[in-house]
């Protein structure tokens, strides 16, 4: 990667002992994007969501959320000296994705009433296009410069253009999926890149190679009928998961049969409604059952003992309720997707 100027120096000021000053970054770190390692692509976005909105507040409560984090990890500790920043959002897909919510609550009434708007259906489609390929031309140019590249949503359409970027150059790669749903419908509420069709879309880029779903457990007949038909799925669901722990299987043997369904190079996609909702309250369509957040962990940590490289990440659905409890959970687990991802490409 490009040469990073003064990471020395910055760290020899800094005390990781410390409360986080008001000027700190992301974790109360005080690296700035281009001498970071692993930079955070934050997307406020949540145009298509369905039920709860409020994901789009995810970024930013989980970088205030963040301050409160300790510094040191055990799954690597120290990584967060090669450096961690998160970038501003950007402000053009912020405000297009505000534009879009009262479009898309006025299409969902119509729809209700049994009317499809063709207009705002094709306005709303286009403006998913056009972010799409704005995180793809935002997270290609960092990928260019040799960063490592976490991306922070947003509801579960955002990491599209991510995918599309990897695919686009050259990378062949399994998705692990940790969701309450498939997100396999192609098409949802006739709006093409819905959260709910984000691994649909995946399967049609040519780097997709495989794709491994974890914790799910809300889904419909046309996701099952995807899922039987398209070899490179696998999908551990909820139900099976906690049904083979109940008659003594160890977590541990359904995270190796796990990972053995998933290729050399991993992208994690993971929406905070997998693990159970008690982490995860306010998120825009959360579901009983899930993943422990421990268990969460393991799995994740397990893919560097078996040899797999992280190639990216996301971390979506998170949204701010009254208190900052969802926040919390979801500034935490980011930071051990950071150490995960650090220590794979170490
Ligand atoms: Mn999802």
């Amino acid at each position: 990667m490009a040469k990073v100027k003064n990471l020395d120096e910055v760290l020899k000021n800094f005390n990781p002992n410390d409360p986080a000053s008001d000027s700190a970054g992301v974790f109360g770190l005080p690296f700035s994007p281009d001498q970071s390692r692993l930079v955070l692509y934050p997307v406020e976005w949540e145009a298509t969501v369905s039920y709860q909105s409020g994901t789009a507040k995810g970024p930013a409560a989980v970088l205030e959320a963040s301050k409160q984090v300790d510094l040191y990890d055990p799954i690597a500790p120290n990584a967060w000296k090669q450096g961690i920043a998160m970038l501003k959002p950007n402000k053009s897909v912020s405000s297009l994705s505000k534009k879009m919510r009262p479009r898309v609550e006025k299409y969902l009434d119509g729809l209700t009433a049994g009317k499809t708007n063709k207009i705002i259906l094709s306005e709303v489609n286009e403006a998913c296009v056009w972010m799409n390929n704005q995180v793809r031309s935002d997270i290609r140019a960092l990928l260019n410069k040799g960063h490592l590249v976490g991306m922070l949503g947003g509801d579960h359409s955002t990491p599209m253009g991510y995918f599309a970027a990897l695919s686009a150059m050259g990378e062949e790669f399994g998705i692990l999926q940790i969701d309450a749903h498939c997100d396999l419908r192609n098409a949802y509420e006739g709006f093409t890149y819905s959260h709910a069709s984000i691994m649909y879309n995946a399967l049609q880029l040519k780097g997709v190679k495989a794709l491994v779903q974890v914790g799910i457990r809300d889904y419909c007949e046309e996701e099952m009928n995807v899922i039987n038909s398209d070899k490179r799925i696998s999908t551990f669901f909820d139900r099976d998961l906690k049904r083979a722990q109940i008659q003594g299987k160890t977590w541990k043997s359904l995270v190796d049969a796990i990972i053995k369904k998933l290729p050399a190079k991993v992208f994690i996609s993971f929406d905070i409604d997998g693990l159970d909702p008690k982490m995860c309250p306010n998120t825009g369509t959360p579901v009983p059952g899930g993943l422990e957040y421990e268990q969460a962990i393991y799995l994740m940590e397990s893919l560097i003992k078996a040899k797999k490289k992280i190639i990216g990440f996301d971390l979506n659905e998170v949204a701010p309720g009254k208190d900052e409890w969802d926040a919390n959970v979801g500034a935490r687990l980011l930071f051990k997707m950071c150490h995960i991802i650090l220590k794979s490409n170490a």
